[in-house]
C-alpha cells in the first residue's frame, strides 16, 4: 500500500507532490503575490471610499471587513509566506546543502498556508469576512459584542496560519543549523540566512503566544468560557498583552528577512563587502532579543500607570539603537562603492531611506505623550505603512529583481524595472506622507466616512491619487514578468557578479543543486574564488583555469539520491479545514471526521516508504557515487527522505 509517487512526477501533480525546496519556494512567491494582488485591491476600495468626505462606495460594516482583511492578508498572507518563499528557495542554496531537513514538513507548510488563506477568505461567501482589525481585541471580538461567523473564520483561519509557520520555522532553523556545507561556520553565513534564522527563531517562540490567546477567544466563542469576559471578572487587558507579545516580535519577523535581503543585494551593486558584517550580525541577534520586551508600547493609552508605561518607553527607544546601526552599516557599505544602478539597487535604498523615515515616526511613538496624541489616529496607519511596506515590500521586491535570474534564468527587464521602482516610490509617498499631516491634524483610523467640513479632504485626496499610483506601479511590474517570460534569454549562471554560493550553480539550480557540495573557506566564498587582492588591497580578478561556476553536466550521471515525491502533506493538510468548518458551525461530527482524516494522514505520511520502489525510480539505481561524504566530510541528514 502506501507507495510513495515516483521518479518525477511532471505538470500540476508534480507540483502537488513535490517536496523539492526550490519549487516550495516559488509556490510559497507566486501564492503570496496572488494574496498581494487581492490584499492591494481590498487597499484601493478603502482609498477610494475615502478619497473624498461623504462616500457610500461601501458600508462601515463591509469596510470593517476590508480593513481587517487587507492587514491579515499584507501580514499573514503576503508578507510572512513572500519571506517563506525566499528563505526556502535560497537558504539550501546559500549553505551549500541539497535540500531543507524536512522535505515533506516543508511540502506540508505550504500546503497549510494555501489552505488556511483559502479557509479565510470563504468567509467572503459564508456570510461576511472577519471584521475586528487584524489585531481582533477581545472583548470586542467575543461572542456578545460579534456575534455571526466573522471572527471565528478569523480565529480559525489563524490557527491554520500558525500550523503553516511553525512547520516552516522547525525546518528551516534545524536546515540552518546543521546542514551547512563543510566550512560554513556561523560567522561565514551570508547575512540573508542569518536573518532568516533570528526570523524563523521568533517565529518559533512568538507563535504559540498567539495560539494561547486564540484559543482563549475560542473557548468564549463556542463553548462559553470567560476568559474574556469583563461580567465575569476578566481583565480587559489580557487579549492585548497576549496579542502584543505576539504582535511586536511579529513586526521583526517581517522586516528582518527584508532585511537580510537588502544586506545582500547593496554589497553586491557596491562592489564592496557588507560593512561591518559581525555588527549585523549581532544587532540582528539584538533586535530578535530586544524585541520581545516592547509589546507595552501598543498600550500605551489604555492606563498601565506611569512605571510600566515610563519602562516600556525607554524599552522601545532602546531598540532603535540596533535598528539604527543598521542603517549607518548600509549607508556605509554603498560609501565609496562602485555602485551600479540597477533595478535591485534602487528598491534596496529605496528600503533604507523609507524604511528609515518609518523608524523616526516609531521613535515619536516611544514618547508616551506624543503616542497619547497619535494612538488610533492615521498618524499610526502612516507609520506602520513605512515600515511594513517601505520596509518589507520594497525590500522584497530588491530581492525579486535580484535573484529572478537565479530563479528562471532571465533577468527582468531593466527599464521597466525603473519604472516600477519611480512609480511605487512617488506612489508609496503620496499615498502614506500625507497620513502623517492627518493624523495630526486628528483624522482617526478606521473610519468609513468623515464630514467635509474638518479639512481632511484635500490630502485625503492626494492619498488615494498616490495608491492609484502604487497600483500602475504594480501593473508596470507584471508587464515586466509577462515579457520576460516570452523571452529566449539565458543570463547564465552569475550575471550580477555576486558574493554568493546560490551564484555558483547553472540557473535555475537542478534538483540535486550542487554536484559536489562546496567547501567553504571564506565569507563571501564565491567573491573569494572569483578575486583576489593586489598590494593595496583592491580586488583584482584571478585567472583560473578552471570554471567557478559548476556547469550542469558535472551532476549527470552521478545519481544523485533527492527524497521521492509524496502526496501525504497535501492530504493531510486539506483535513483542517473540515476539522474548522465543524467547529464553526458546530457540526461536531465534521470535526472529528477530520480529525480523524488528519490522524490517518500522519500515519500514512509516516509509514510511508523512504523512498518509491528502485524499478521506476531513475534517480535512485545506485547509491550516491558522489557527493556528501566522500571527502570525509561529516555527512548532512540530506537526500534522506526524512521529513
Ligand atoms: C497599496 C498599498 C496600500 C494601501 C493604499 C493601504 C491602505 C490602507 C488603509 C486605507 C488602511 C485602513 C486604515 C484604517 O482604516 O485604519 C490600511 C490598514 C492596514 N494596512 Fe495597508 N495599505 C497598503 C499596503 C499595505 C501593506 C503592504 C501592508 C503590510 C505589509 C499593509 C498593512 C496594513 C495593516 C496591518 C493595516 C491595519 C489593518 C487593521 O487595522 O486591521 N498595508 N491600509
Ligand atoms: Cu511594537
Amino acid at each position: 500500500m502506501l507507495r510513495r509517487p515516483s521518479g518525477a512526477p511532471k505538470g500540476v501533480w508534480g507540483w502537488m507532490t513535490t517536496v523539492d525546496h526550490k519549487k516550495i519556494g516559488i509556490l510559497y512567491g507566486v501564492t503570496a503575490g496572488i494574496f498581494f494582488l487581492i490584499g492591494g485591491i481590498e487597499a484601493l476600495v478603502l482609498r477610494l471610499q475615502l478619497g473624498a468626505p461623504n462616500q457610500t462606495l461601501v458600508s462601515a460594516d463591509q469596510y470593517n471587513q476590508l480593513f481587517t482583511m487587507h492587514g491579515t492578508t499584507m501580514i499573514f498572507l503576503v508578507v510572512m509566506p513572500l519571506s517563506a518563499g525566499f528563505a526556502n528557495y535560497l537558504v539550501p542554496l546559500m549553505i551549500g546543502a541539497r535540500d531543507v531537513a524536512f522535505p515533506r514538513l516543508n511540502a506540508f507548510g505550504y500546503w497549510v498556508f494555501l489552505v488556511g488563506g483559502l479557509f479565510m477568505y470563504s468567509s467572503f461567501f459564508l456570510g461576511g469576512a472577519p471584521n475586528g482589525g487584524w489585531f481582533g481585541y477581545a472583548p470586542q471580538t467575543a461572542l456578545q459584542y460579534s456575534p455571526g461567523h466573522n471572527i471565528d473564520f478569523w480565529v480559525f483561519g489563524l490557527q491554520i496560519l500558525g500550523i503553516a509557520s511553525l512547520s516552516g520555522a522547525v525546518n528551516l532553523i534545524v536546515t540552518i543549523l546543521n546542514m551547512r556545507a563543510p566550512g560554513m561556520s556561523l560567522m561565514r553565513m551570508p547575512i540573508f540566512v542569518w536573518m532568516s534564522l533570528v526570523a524563523q527563531m521568533l517565529l518559533l517562540f512568538a507563535m504559540p503566544v498567539i495560539t494561547v490567546a486564540l484559543f482563549l477567544l475560542m473557548f468564549d466563542r463556542l463553548f462559553g468560557a470567560n476568559f474574556f469576559n469583563i461580567n465575569a471578572g476578566a481583565d480587559p487587558l489580557l487579549w492585548q498583552h497576549l496579542f502584543w507579545i505576539f504582535g511586536h516580535p511579529e513586526v521583526y519577523i517581517l522586516i528582518l528577512p527584508a532585511m537580510g535581503v537588502v544586506s545582500e543585494v547593496l554589497p553586491v551593486f557596491s562592489r564592496k563587502p557588507l560593512f561591518g558584517y559581525s555588527v549585523m550580525v549581532f544587532s540582528g541577534i539584538a533586535i530578535g532579543f530586544m524585541g520581545w520586551g516592547v509589546w507595552a508600547h501598543h498600550m500605551f493609552a489604555t492606563g498601565l500607570g506611569p512605571v510600566a508605561v515610563s519602562a516600556f518607553s525607554l524599552s522601545t527607544m532602546f531598540i532603535a539603537v540596533p535598528t539604527g546601526v543598521k542603517i549607518f552599516n548600509w549607508i556605509a557599505t554603498m560609501w565609496g562603492g562602485r555602485i551600479r544602478i540597477s533595478t535591485p539597487l534602487l528598491f534596496a535604498a529605496g528600503f533604507v531611506a523609507m524604511f528609515t523615515i518609518g523608524g523616526l515616526s516609531g521613535v515619536t511613538h516611544a514618547i508616551v505623550p506624543s503616542d497619547t496624541q497619535q494612538t488610533d489616529t492615521y498618524y499610526i496607519v502612516a507609520h506602520f505603512h513605512y515600515v511594513l511596506f517601505g520596509g518589507s515590500i520594497f525590500g522584497l521586491f530588491a530581492g525579486v529583481y535580484y535573484w529572478y535570474p537565479k530563479f528562471t534564468n532571465k533577468l527582468l527587464d531593466e527599464r521597466l524595472g525603473k519604472l516600477h521602482f519611480v512609480l511605487m516610490l512617488i506612489g508609496f509617498n503620496l499615498t502614506f506622507g500625507p497620513m502623517h499631516v492627518l493624523g495630526l491634524q486628528g483624522m482617526p483610523r478606521r473610519i468609513y466616512t468623515y464630514p467635509a467640513n474638518r479639512g481632511w479632504d484635500f490630502w485625503n485626496f492626494v492619498s488615494t491619487i498616490g495608491s492609484l499610483t502604487i497600483a500602475l506601479s504594480i501593473l508596470v511590474f507584471l508587464i515586466n514578468v509577462r515579457k520576460t517570460r516570452r523571452t529566449e534569454q539565458d543570463v547564465g549562471a552569475d550575471p550580477w557578479d555576486a558574493r554568493t554560493l546560490e551564484w555558483s550553480i547553472p540557473s535555475p539550480p537542478p534538483s540535486y543543486n550542487f554536484a559536489s557540495v562546496p567547501v567553504v573557506a571564506a565569507r563571501d566564498e564565491l567573491w573569494h574564488r572569483k578575486y583576489g587582492e593586489d598590494g593595496e588591497g583592491r580586488p583584482v580578478r584571478r585567472e583560473l583555469d578552471y570554471p567557478v561556476v559548476e556547469s550542469l553536466d558535472d551532476g549527470e550521471g552521478k545519481h544523485i539520491h533527492m527524497p521521492s515525491p509524496s502526496y501525504w502533506p497535501l492530504v493531510a493538510s486539506l483535513a483542517f479545514p473540515v476539522i474548522c468548518y465543524g467547529l464553526i458551525y458546530r457540526v461536531w461530527a465534521v470535526s472529528i471526521l477530520g480529525a480523524f482524516w488528519l490522524i490517518g494522514a500522519i500515519y500514512a505520511w509516516a509509514l510511508e516508504p523512504q523512498t518509491a520502489p528502485p524499478e521506476d525510480d531513475d534517480d535512485a539505481v545506485e547509491p550516491p557515487a558522489l557527493g556528501p561524504g566522500d571527502d570525509g566530510q561529516p555527512v548532512p541528514a540530506l537526500a534522506q527522505g526524512g521529513g
